[in-house]
C-alpha cells in the first residue's frame, strides 16, 4: 500500500530531474539565507549557478556535526524564529545538543515521509499503534506520531519506560502495532512472557528504528511478539525518522529521494564512490526550509541499491547501516559518547586516565561496562572495602546522570589496563559475539 503512489513509483529519470531542480533551488536558498553556507560556498568557489547537473553536488563542501556545534543554537537556520514552529535536539559530545528547527512546511514533509514508510510497512487506518520512543527533544516519538496520524492510524503516545503499564495498555487497547527501538521491543516481549500475557497481545506490526538490529535479532523479536517488523532509519539533523525505511519486501530501506539526496563517500578521503559501493552516507535535504543541510556526513556506513523494488517503489534502497565511522555508542536507544564518560571519570581525583569500555549484548539489550584504574597513590583503596564502595557508588551515580543509562563500573588496580603507542582503542565491542 502506498501513501503517495505517484511519487513513490516515479521513474528514475523523473526522480533525478526533480532532485536536480530541488538541489538548484536549495543551493540558492542556502546561499541567500544562511550566512554560514554563503561563506562556505563562496570559499569553495560555488555560486548557485554552478550546479548544472546532479554530479555538480561534488563541488559543495560537506557539512559536519562540528559545523552544527560551532553554529549552536541557531546559526544554521535559514528563516527567522517567527517561522519556526517546532524545535528538536539530539545529544552532543560537548554537552551542547544539535538543534533542529522546523517550519510548518517542514513538519508537513516530515510527516509525509514517515507516513509513506509506515504504509510501506503495512500500517493503515485500522492500525492502533503504541509509540514507545521517548517523547521530548528526541525526534523519534513525535516524528512517528504525526506520520502515523497522517495515515489515520490510532496513535497511543505511551512514550518509553514503565513497561508493565505499556503491556497493560497493549492488552486493554488492542494495540496492533509497536513503535520502539528493537532492544526495547525485545524487553517488552520478555516482560510480557514473564507475566504470562504474551498470548493476550494482538501485535501484528513493529516499526523499529533508531539503532542497528541484525536480521537474527529481529527474527527473535518477531517470534516472541508474534509480529512483522520493519527497520527505519533517520537522524535528527535530517528531521529525524523518515529518511528511509523498509517495505514488506524488506530488501533495503527506501530513501525518500524527493526530500533527501543520498551519496556514498569514502570516509577517509571524502571522495564520492561509484554507485553500489559501500561507504559513509552523505545526505542533502532537498526541501527543508528551517534548517536545510548540504551534504551532511552521517558517519553511518552503508551502500545503496538503485534497482526498482519488487514492491513497485522506485526509490533507492540503503542497506542497514553496518556501524558508524566515529565512536558514538548507541546503548539501549541512547547516544553515548566516550568523551562524556571520560569527562565524568576525570572529575574523580582517585581515577587514572586509563579506561576501557566493554560493550556486550545480553538478552538482546546492550550493556556497557566501564573499567577504570585507580591512581597509584590510591591503590590502598582496593583493600578498604567501605571506601572503595563509596567511590564506586559516586562514580556510578554521576555516570547515570550524565549518560542517562545504567552502566556497570569495574574499578581495577593501577597499570592493569592496556596502554597504547598510537591512537587509543578504548572500546571493546563484544555485541556480535
Ligand atoms: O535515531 C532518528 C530515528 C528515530 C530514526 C526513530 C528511526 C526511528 P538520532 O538520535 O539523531 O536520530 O540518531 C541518529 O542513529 O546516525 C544512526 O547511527 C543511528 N540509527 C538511526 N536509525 C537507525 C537504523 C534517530 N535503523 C543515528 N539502523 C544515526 C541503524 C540507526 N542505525
Amino acid at each position: 500500500m502506498y501513501f503517495q503512489k505517484d511519487i513513490e513509483t516515479m521513474p528514475r529519470a523523473d526522480i533525478e530531474k526533480m532532485q536536480l531542480e530541488r538541489l538548484q533551488r536549495l543551493v540558492k536558498y542556502c546561499y541567500d539565507n544562511v550566512p554560514f553556507y554563503h561563506k562556505r560556498l563562496s570559499e569553495a568557489g560555488v555560486c548557485p549557478e554552478k550546479i548544472k547537473t546532479l554530479s555538480d553536488i561534488q563541488y559543495i563542501p560537506y557539512t559536519t556535526k562540528a559545523d552544527m556545534r560551532d553554529n549552536y543554537p541557531y546559526g544554521l537556520f535559514a528563516v527567522p524564529q517567527s517561522k519556526i514552529v517546532r524545535m528538536h535536539a539530539s545529544s552532543g559530545t560537548t554537552g551542547k545538543p544539535t538543534v533542529v528547527g522546523y517550519t510548518a512546511n517542514d513538519l508537513d514533509h516530515w510527516s509525509d515521509c514517515v507516513a509513506r514508510l509506515a504504509m510501506a510497512a503495512g500500517a493503515d487506518e485500522n492500525t492502533i499503534v503504541q509509540i514507545c520512543f521517548g517523547y521530548g527533544l528526541f525526534t523519534g516519538a513525535l516524528g512517528l506520531h504525526y506520520g502515523l496520524e497522517k495515515i489515520g492510524a490510532t496513535v497511543v503516545p505511551s512514550s518509553s519506560g514503565n513497561t508493565e503499564k505499556q503491556i497493560m495498555l497493549m492488552q486493554d487497547f488492542g494495540t496492533n502495532a509497536l513503535v520502539a527501538t528493537p532492544s526495547y521491543a525485545q524487553y517488552i516481549g520478555e516482560l510480557a512472557r514473564e507475566k504470562g500475557v504474551l498470548d493476550k497481545l494482538q501485535l501484528k506490526l513493529g516499526l523499529f528504528g533508531s539503532e542497528g538490529c541484525t536480521i537474527e535479532m529481529r527474527s527473535a523479536i518477531e517470534k516472541t511478539l508474534n509480529l512483522f517488523a520493519t527497520d527505519n532509519y533517520g537522524m535528527s539533523e535530517l528531521n529525524g525518522p523518515g529518511v528511509s525505511g523498509e517495505c514488506r519486501e524488506r530488501c533495503g530501506m527506501h530513501i525518500n529521494e524527493d526530500h533527501y539526496y543520498a551519496e556514498i563517500i569514502d570516509p577517509a578521503t571524502g571522495d564520492v564512490l561509484p554507485r553500489g559501493s559501500e561507504g559513509e552516507l552523505v545526505v542533502t535535504t532537498l526541501t527543508k526550509e528551517g534548517m536545510p543541510v548540504l551534504r551532511y556526513r552521517t558517519k553511518d556506513i552503508t551502500k545503496i541499491n538503485y534497482e526498482k523494488c519488487a514492491c513497485g517503489r522506485t526509490f533507492a534502497r540503503m542497506d542497514k547501516p553496518k556501524g558508524r565511522s566515529d565512536d558514538m555508542l548507541k546503548i539501549r536507544g541512547v547516544n553515548v559518547f566516550p568523551s562524556q564518560i571520560e569527562t565524568v571519570l576525570m572529575s574523580f581525583k582517585e581515577i587514572a586516565p586509563h579506561y576501557q569500555l566493554v560493550l556486550t549484548r545480553e538478552n538482546f539489550a546492550d550493556h556497557l561496562e566501564i573499567k577504570v584504574e585507580l591512581l597509584e597513590q590510591y591503590s590502598s583503596l582496593l583493600d578498604n572495602f567501605p571506601a572503595l564502595s563509596e567511590l564506586h557508588a559516586k562514580i556510578t551515580k554521576e555516570m547515570k546522570i550524565v549518560l542517562g543509562i545504567q552502566t556497570k563500573l569495574t574499578i581495577v588496580g593501577c597499570k592493569t589496563l592496556e596502554r597504547f603507542q598510537g591512537k587509543a582503542k578504548r572500546i571493546v565491542d563484544l555485541r556480535n559475539q
